[in-house]
């Protein structure tokens, strides 16, 4: 019994904490809603982090060392989109426009010193974006994570993948809109419900475990 738990996968989802005085942060409700979940032969196990620069890395590392997952998906508030987006590319800078919640704002320093300028999402981000509209749930690929705590995590997770290969681990990094009450407070800012964004990533993480090989079907912009 004990050997066949230590056998089981394991998914780890990330959210954050509450940033830029709000008071909920979409991401870590989203997340927490799947803790639990059996899908396949894996459980799910949602932790939050906290967004601040260096903590938040050091908070999903331990979580990784700890639950040894197979998978790993990092999710964020991204206010102001209306879609569920996938994330592709996590690059080597921390550019802060507001301070972190430790109120340090760094400016355009590197992720990791010396490390490559950027990695490429090693989840199928195309698939999971028909999967989410096949679902009436409107998605598109990202082509930019930012330069705050997303992205930093999102490097983060990307570089300790590429620097401690584990067989079959993959990882990224999707961000979400904000909820129906945050956006209340910003007239005509898109949202989404939050039964909306947990069905969604749902849909992320069943066809992360299933779909090895990423579909080829655009996800381009022009700008
Ligand atoms: N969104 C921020 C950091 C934490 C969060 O949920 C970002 O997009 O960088």
């Amino acid at each position: 019994m004990a050997k066949a738990q230590a056998q089981a996968a394991s998914v780890l989802l990330t959210g954050f904490d509450p940033f830029d005085r709000e008071a909920i942060n979409p991401s870590w409700e989203a997340v927490r809603a799947l803790d639990g979940w059996k899908v396949g032969r894996a459980t799910v196990h949602a932790r939050q982090v906290p967004c601040v620069f260096g903590d938040a890395i050091d908070a999903l590392t331990s979580a990784i060392d700890e639950l040894k997952p197979q998978l790993v998906l990092c999710v964020g508030q991204a206010g102001g989109r209306s879609e569920i987006t996938p994330e592709r590319i996590a690059i080597n800078i921390d550019d802060g426009r507001i301070a972190d919640n430790a109120g340090h704002q760094p400016i355009d320093l590197p992720v990791v010193p010396g490390a490559p300028a950027a990695y490429f999402s090693t989840l199928p981000i195309k698939a999971m974006v028909r999967d989410l509209r096949a679902a009436g749930i409107p998605s598109s690929v990202s082509n930019s994570a930012g330069t705050f705590v997303c992205n930093h995590i999102f490097y983060g997770l990307m570089h300790r993948i590429a620097t401690h290969p584990v067989p079959g681990l993959r990882g990224g990094f999707i961000h979400i809109p904000y909820l129906p009450e945050q956006a209340a407070r910003f007239p005509g800012a898109p949202s989404m419900s939050l039964a909306t964004m947990t069905e969604a990533l749902r849909i992320a993480v069943a066809t992360a475990l299933t779909v090895q090989q990423d579909v080829a079907e655009t996800g381009g912009q022009l700008h």
